[in-house]
């Protein structure tokens, strides 16, 4: 598929996932990896096999929902930096972005900021398999057997101060392994931001991983965030830095599309995006829509981060 940019304001996410991307992509049945990987981990941790992470310890916070088969979360997704098209990051990344050696700068208004490599930016948090609901805004979603740390474990490390608000995260930004970025349309490097305490939330976790196995390059290799009750944009992928901020920060869609992408995005069926219901989604591998739940179905965890907001003013 061919796509032009235009001007900045005039791209959306929908622009580049017609329908018929993803009905091309039904499945009627959904095979049984997890099943097997998931039998493999056994009721506790056990340390990994060769290639695979672990010991991996079990989430309460996972969903018992059938997680999406390797070949759908790391073939159909949705990475910029690397085009439009949702088999381009599966195309591309793999070949162009190097993940080792690779290093995480946690600056601002925090006690300790530091520079790292990112084996010793979760070294001695326990690593844990999460399954979550990924809904992206386009209207489709997942079921996503991640592997990381609560992103409070390593935040928590470098001492925030009372002036940290809010924490702004930024993609690598090198257009040699990262092509798109040549391009104009979205504002680069790809920037989101959490409230504090948004970002302390223990669902909100740090993924290093998926099906137990380090993250491929098109998921956001080698570390991204998973923000499970927002739409999927907020999942920054291949993070360099961290930053704690007193201000709200820019991030990249709210930057590029001020009226149709919030700062909070959090999944919600009664705001619709400007130019579609966002009420129903098609889970990937499955025929028929479902309904949206708010919050991507994490309310009970996360809907008082938000209480008195008017969350239509808040999108
Ligand atoms: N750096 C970066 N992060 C990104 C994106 C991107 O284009 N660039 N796309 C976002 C969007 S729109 C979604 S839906 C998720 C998709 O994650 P997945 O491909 O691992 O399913 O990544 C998010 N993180
Ligand atoms: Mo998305």
């Amino acid at each position: 598929m061919l796509i032009r940019i235009r001007r900045s304001s005039d791209l959306r996410e929908s622009d580049v996932t017609p329908e018929a991307v993803y009905q091309d992509r039904r499945r009627f049945l959904q095979t049984s990896v997890l099943a097997a990987a998931g039998a493999a981990l056994g009721p506790t941790a056990l340390a990994a096999p060769a290639g695979m992470l672990g010991p991996l310890r079990k989430s309460p916070f996972s969903t018992d929902e059938e997680p999406n088969d390797f070949a759908d979360i790391t073939g159909y997704n949705n990475f910029y930096e690397f085009g439009y098209d949702k088999a381009d990051p599966a195309r591309h990344a793999p070949k162009l972005l190097r993940t080792e050696p690779w290093t995480v700068a946690i600056g601002g208004e925090c006690a300790r900021p530091g520079k790292l490599a990112v084996e010793d930016l979760t070294r001695g948090i326990a690593l844990e398999e999460r399954i979550y609901r990924l809904r992206c805004v386009e209207g489709w979603s997942m079921v996503i057997p991640w592997v990381g740390v609560p992103l409070a474990a390593v935040l928590q490390r470098y001492q925030p101060t009372s002036r940290a608000k809010f924490v702004e995260f930024v993609t690598l930004h090198d257009p040699e392994q990262m092509p798109y970025q040549r391009r104009g349309g979205l504002p680069w490097p790809y920037r989101e931001g959490l409230r504090i305490d948004e970002a302390m939330h223990p669902l909100t976790m740090l993924a290093v991983g998926l099906y137990g196995k380090p993250l491929p390059a098109q998921n956001g290799a080698p570390l991204r965030l998973v923000v499970p009750w927002k739409y999927g944009f907020k999942s920054i992928k291949s993070i360099v830095a961290i930053n704690f901020v007193e201000q709200q920060p820019r991030t990249t869609w709210s930057l590029a599309a001020p009226r149709e992408y919030g700062f909070y995005a959090n999944v919600n069926p009664e705001v619709d995006h400007p130019r579609w219901s966002q009420k129903r989604e098609r889970r990937i591998g499955h025929l028929f829509k479902q309904d949206t739940l708010m919050f991507n179905g994490y309310g009970e965890q996360v809907a008082q981060l938000y209480a008195g907001m008017d969350l239509r003013k808040y999108f």
